[in-house]
């Protein structure tokens, strides 16, 4: 028995690779998160900076609380089982009226996770539309393996290493379109991107990136995860403890441990490295 979505979603997720939109927070709820991310930015200035945009959960109770908010891991539960943990999670900012935009891409690529085979939960903390730079999904295509991709470390990509997939058939894109507090699920293969910010407002999103099976393991160093929900103890990750407030010195030096770590994996054979 599924414990929150419908058959109906879940086969739709099977056959697209993606679902959305499902609600999760209330506007205020979304709201008061942003809030507490300016506030964050503010008093912590680079602590959330793109250059520094992995793995926040780790420092932050409040990007902990919508890492591990009941709803994400009762949906996660019925895309993947009940026993996973959480690999990672990226904030994408898109600040108004900016370049930034992120190129066909499938998450799997270069992220070292056997099998590949996590979701990702993507939580809008505004709204997020073909203005201001919605995630676009290519339905099906988590089901044909992990395709070619090009480093092409073009500016304004905020990709890592700008990695790009050709010939990806446009015409079948679906914009995933979210109010605030709204979340979307995607397949660690299933191709997507997304447009510059053309709106005067920022476009937040926070991706829990991503929800893994308990036997999925780190092949490119040694890896690290965090409980996410049921039994995971015989995981070969390394477990990483929940933040324990906002920005604790033992939370900062684990993460900045784990982020550099993270850098090795995603640059590893790369012919440049950027700062993010
Ligand atoms: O936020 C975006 O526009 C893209 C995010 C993305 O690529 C992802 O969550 O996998």
């Amino acid at each position: 028995m599924p414990r929150v979505l419908t058959d109906e979603q879940i086969s739709d997720f099977r056959r697209n690779g993606f679902l959305s939109p499902v609600p999760v927070l209330t506007g205020d709820e979304a709201r008061h998160y942003r809030e507490r991310l300016e506030a964050a930015e503010a008093r912590w200035p680079g602590s959330l900076a793109a250059t520094n945009r992995n793995n926040g959960h780790l420092v932050f109770s409040f990007l902990d609380a919508l890492t591990h908010h009941p709803v994400i891991l009762d949906v996660a539960q019925d895309l993947i089982g009940p026993d996973f943990l959480v690999s990672n999670s990226v904030l994408f900012i898109k600040e108004p009226q900016h370049d930034g935009f992120i190129s066909w891409h499938q998450d799997g690529t270069y992220m070292g996770l056997e099998p590949d085979n996590g979701v990702t939960a993507w939580i809008a903390l505004t709204h997020s539309n073909r203005n201001n730079g919605c995630m676009s999904m290519i339905p099906g295509s988590h089901t044909g393996g992990i395709r070619p991709h090009h480093d092409r470390f073009r500016d304004n990509n905020l990709l890592t290493r700008g990695q790009e997939i050709d010939d990806v058939d446009v015409d079948c894109a679906v914009d995933l379109i979210l109010e605030p507090g709204e979340v979307s699920f995607h397949h660690m293969r299933t191709i997507h991107g997304s447009q510059p910010n053309r709106s005067d407002d920022r476009r937040i999103g926070y991706a829990v990136q991503s929800f893994i099976p308990v036997e999925v393991h780190q092949t490119k160093a040694r890896g690290f995860a965090q409980h996410a929900h049921g039994a995971t103890a015989d995981s070969t990750m390394t477990l990483l403890p929940r933040a324990k407030g906002d920005m604790h010195k033992a939370d900062v030096a684990r993460r900045d441990q784990v982020n550099a770590i993270l850098s090795d994996i995603l640059y590893s054979g790369a012919e440049r490295r950027r700062n993010y």
